[in-house]
């Protein structure tokens, strides 16, 4: 008698995933990976590479000291997707789309509108995404 014996369960296992993709299910998962994405960084910039207006907040966030998260849109695969699920869910279709501590900020001349009505450090502040001044 052979102590060995083998798991039958394998084969039923991989069997659950063959059928086919629902297509209906798929603006459901990029809304959810977005909002997982907002939650996981306290800044957080939906990005095209090319796109200057992008380049002016990621630099305005870099000037300031902070850390962000960029998610360029036209280099993940499910971009689009994300970029629909986005324009759902605030409004915004363009990018940049700028989230703080999960809070929608908007665009570009949103974010340096707040810059320049002195609310935007104290928010990245609150955030954690500047460190405080040490007293
Ligand atoms: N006024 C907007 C301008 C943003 C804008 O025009 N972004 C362009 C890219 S440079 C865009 O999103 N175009 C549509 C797209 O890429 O889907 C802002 O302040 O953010």
């Amino acid at each position: 008698m052979s102590p060995l014996s083998s798991s039958p369960s394998t084969n039923a296992s991989l069997a659950l995933h063959k059928g086919k993709k629902n297509k209906p299910i798929r603006p459901l998962m990029a809304l959810e990976k977005a909002k997982q994405i907002v939650d996981s960084s306290a800044v957080v910039v939906f990005s095209k590479t090319y796109c200057p207006f992008c380049a002016r907040v990621k630099q305005l966030l870099a000037q300031l000291g902070a850390d962000y998260k960029a998610v360029e849109l036209d280099v993940e695969s499910d971009g689009p997707e994300l970029q629909s699920a986005l324009a759902s869910w605030t409004g915004q279709k363009s990018v940049p789309n700028v989230f703080i501590k999960g809070k929608h900020i908007g665009g570009c001349d949103d974010t340096m509108a707040m810059h320049k009505g002195g609310n935007l450090v104290p928010l990245l502040r609150e955030a954690g995404a500047i460190a405080n001044p040490s007293l």
